[in-house]
């Protein structure tokens, strides 16, 4: 009886993250980045809106992050691959300065990685 019960617990679980994954928050289209080299990005509902954003490279961008939602999960935006983070308050809009990137693909995220996005340079 204790097995089944385990075994009823894991696959619960697991069902949670396929829906948190695949099924869960719809992801906003890729946003292509005017020539004015600003975007903001709402942080809400357990996404990044826009959440695929394409930059021109070799020219720097800011991002303004906008948290609307008040779950800690939301607090910290990480670049890992360009060793930048930010803590972003609630109800605020925070800026962040990204320098001039080579073409690639950056992925971001917070901290517990549920907020998910990328940089898409080209
Ligand atoms: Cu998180």
């Amino acid at each position: 009886m204790m097995h089944l019960l385990v075994n009823l617990t894991g696959l619960l679980l697991i069902g949670a993250t396929v829906w948190w994954f695949w099924l869960g928050p719809t992801k906003a289209a890729a946003v292509v980045l005017p020539s004015a080299s600003k975007l903001e990005i709402l942080v809400k509902d357990g996404v990044y809106q826009p959440d695929q954003i394409l930059l021109p490279a070799g020219q720097p961008t800011e991002l303004i992050f906008r948290r609307e939602d008040p779950n800690p999960c939301a607090e910290h935006v990480l670049f890992p691959d360009l060793e930048i983070s930010a803590q972003l308050a609630s109800d605020t809009s925070t800026r962040l300065q990204l320098p001039a990137l080579e073409a690639g693909e950056y992925p971001f995220h917070c901290q517990m990685q549920m907020y998910r996005g990328r940089l898409l340079v080209e």
